[in-house]
């Protein structure tokens, strides 16, 4: 199996109905990504084999999304020098300012590019990557400069009443 061009990795299955917002944003600019559930503390063997493989592969971008501690986007991080795009998930008792604290609070020397907390973090976390990945890609480009002129139309067209 080759590896991806992003790979998206998340800390439990209970983060994937928010991650599926990256999914699908990866999959509209047609990247080759694959969506991955591993624990940095309940998989930590199987997450840094992962991270590897695909470092070794070719994958050049890594998204990881976790809650609470939230440990596993410094941790693939610690694994590779591609670019890492955490993405801190709501968690039910502190609403996920744990998470965003504990992800966004990476010591210097090993960074990661913290993104909002829950939905709009996965889709812009997809969205940075395909910027990362578009800097050396000019179809990719035009891709993404076709996106934002549609977007900026449907703000540019709203009616309200
Ligand atoms: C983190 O703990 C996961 O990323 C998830 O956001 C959170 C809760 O996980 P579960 O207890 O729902 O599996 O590791």
């Amino acid at each position: 199996m080759p590896s991806p061009l992003v790979a998206v990795v998340m800390g439990s299955t209970s983060d994937w109905d928010v991650m599926r917002a990256a999914d699908e944003t990866l999959a509209r600019f047609d990247v080759a990504h694959e969506c991955r559930v591993l624990s940095a503390h309940r998989t930590p063997v199987e997450l840094e084999h992962y991270v590897k493989e695909c470092a070794a592969g070719g994958t050049e971008v890594f998204i990881a999304a976790a809650g609470g501690a939230a440990h596993l986007a410094g941790v693939v991080a610690a694994h590779t020098v591609a670019p890492v795009l955490g993405v801190p998930m709501e968690s039910p008792s502190l609403q996920g300012l744990d998470s965003l604290l504990a992800m966004v609070q990476m010591p210097a020397g090993i960074p990661v590019g913290t993104l909002a907390i829950g939905k709009a973090g996965a889709t812009n976390a997809a969205l940075l990557a395909v910027a990362i990945l578009a800097t050396s890609r000019p179809a990719l480009r035009e891709k993404l400069v076709a996106f934002r002129k549609e977007q900026a139309e449907q703000v540019l067209g709203a009616r309200l009443g």
